[in-house]
């Protein structure tokens, strides 16, 4: 058996000193009925408290009172609160990232960069706390204006999922804050550390600014209910849910129920193409990134390969050299580019899907266990198929690549479009044509779609998103902030008789 050096015993003492330095109280992580254990290590950490239902309801009418003064700020010095809150996420970067790390297993780089991600789109929000605009339209009327005016919503609920535990709530909350709403966060369950380290960093901000109100960001921790108590809540209008698709089809209908707005951002089983004119130095080094970054558990990681039969066996026998020599141990090590799996039950389903990979003829390299204490390590796999079957259209949150040959590009394109998710997909090729065919109509049928770069990794300037099981969401940069906003249509009359529109007459 492979020996590989463990630091069991240090992972929850190393939490607690950063939890310190990031300003959580010591009772919000100590004595609690929920554990928190470390991916790193498989130790618990932390016991934190879960939140009842009249809590949560609590959480969400006092939000609903501090939306009630913050939508009347204005927005530019709205954002000012997300500037401060900037600087402290900049202070705090290596604690923040270091506790990233501890609690979802990132390796370093990847932990200080969703830190910087945060930052990123505070940002980017300051900037937009000035440009929140709407039209003015021809109207058909004379002396008449016609304008859209854009409002606060309201409540925003987050739910947020493990693997990117704290950008995912800023893209939200950033744009929120200015956008005039109160936000109330339900973490996963997994990783409410450092959703409770984000909110003390919060916090900090809010006392800088002086006068934010009360209870304008909360967390709530807890399982399903919590998350129900704000999906049913009156006062939540808005519910932005990052998850599985399994969780979307619960969420979806019941906002649909009562008319509130959902934004989703559910599964991926993104793909990417290699072409024939590809750079394969280029193509290897974006696969690689893609396919075993977060040891496999973005959302957004390359699980397709479609390689032309042209460059297959140039580039295969390299990918399956690159897979076998990565480094895959503890995150906090330098060096190591594969951190854990978040707990035993992803090790399970990467399991159960090698099995079925190979009941279905695959060709699996990798994907055994790295024995490392209590903590569930697994060597990322790369899989050489002879299909399409059914166990590479469903997604497994895990580092498994899937390898097909194609001939034909309308044949790859098809193929990777030929599964019910659809967030995430890139082609490398240095041939213009097939470039601008994977982007057109008739290309790629993703929310992202990306050109000799992978499908993972994306900078939150634009709209993040996908369409199908996807859930339909755009968070972070472009427009995706109407989404946190209401707009009203006004038509004014400055003149002194009242035509009215489509030459109607009601004279009385
Ligand atoms: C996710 O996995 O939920 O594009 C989000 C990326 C990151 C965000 C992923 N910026 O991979």
């Amino acid at each position: 058996m492979m020996t590989v050096q463990t630091k069991i015993g240090s992972a929850a003492a190393d939490a607690a000193q950063v939890l310190a330095r990031l300003g959580v109280s010591e009772a919000l992580t100590t004595g609690g009925n929920r554990p928190v254990r470390s991916p790193v290590t498989g130790e618990v950490i932390a016991h934190v408290h879960d939140a009842s239902a009249a809590q949560t309801a609590g959480a969400i009418e006092r939000a609903h009172g501090a939306f009630l003064a913050w939508r009347n700020v204005p927005a530019p010095r709205r954002g000012e609160l997300v500037r401060l809150f900037g600087e402290e996420l900049r202070a705090a970067k290596a604690d923040l990232g270091a506790l990233v790390t501890l609690e979802a297993g990132k390796v370093t780089s990847e932990a200080l960069g969703e830190v910087q991600e945060m930052i990123d789109i505070c940002d980017y929000a300051v900037g937009l706390s000035r440009q929140l605009f709407g039209l003015t339209l021809a109207t058909e009327r004379p002396d008449h204006r016609m304008m859209e005016t854009w409002h606060p919503l309201g409540v925003v609920g987050i739910i947020s999922a493990f693997n990117f535990p704290v950008a995912v709530w800023s893209w939200n909350s950033a744009l929120a804050f200015v956008c005039g709403d109160a936000c109330v966060w339900k973490p996963s369950e997994k990783t409410p550390l450092t959703a409770l380290a984000t909110q003390a960093l919060f916090e900090r901000a809010c006392a800088k600014f002086g006068d934010a109100p009360a209870g304008l960001s909360a967390v709530v921790i807890g399982g399903r209910d919590v998350g129900e108590t704000l999906v049913d809540h009156p006062k939540v209008p808005l519910v932005s849910a990052t998850g599985s698709t399994a969780m979307g089809r619960a969420v979806g209908p019941r906002l649909a129920q009562r008319f509130a707005r959902a934004l989703l951002e559910l599964g991926g089983n993104n793909a990417a193409i290699v072409a024939p004119s590809a750079d394969l130095d280029l193509a290897l080094r974006g696969v690689a990134f893609a396919a075993m970054g977060t040891a496999g558990q973005r959302c957004t990681t390359l699980r397709r390969l479609f390689v032309h039969e042209s460059v297959y066996d140039a580039f295969v026998p390299r990918l399956k050299a690159a897979y076998a020599s990565v480094k895959v141990g503890d995150p906090r090590e330098a060096g190591t580019l594969v951190g854990p799996l978040i707990d035993e039950a992803a090790f399970g389903l990467m399991q159960t899907a090698l099995a079925d990979a190979k009941a279905a003829g695959g060709q699996v390299q990798g994907g055994e266990r790295v024995p490392m204490g209590e903590a569930f390590y697994a060597r990322p796999a790369v899989v050489e198929m002879a299909a399409q079957t059914d166990v590479v259209k469903r997604e497994t949150f895990a580092p498994i690549l899937y390898v097909m040959k194609y001939r034909d590009l309308d044949e790859a394109i098809a193929l990777q479009n030929d599964v019910p998710q659809g967030l995430s997909s890139s082609i490398f090729t240095n041939d213009m044509r097939e470039a601008e065919q994977f982007i057109s109509a008739r290309g790629s049928d993703c929310g992202i779609a990306n050109v000799n770069i992978g499908p993972s990794g994306a900078e939150i300037g634009g709209a993040f998103g996908g369409e199908k099981e996807t859930g339909g969401g755009r968070e972070a940069g472009s427009d995706s902030w109407k989404a946190y906003m209401r707009r009203a249509t006004n038509t004014l009359n400055y003149g002194k008789t009242l035509p009215l529109a489509q030459g109607v007459t009601f004279d009385v």
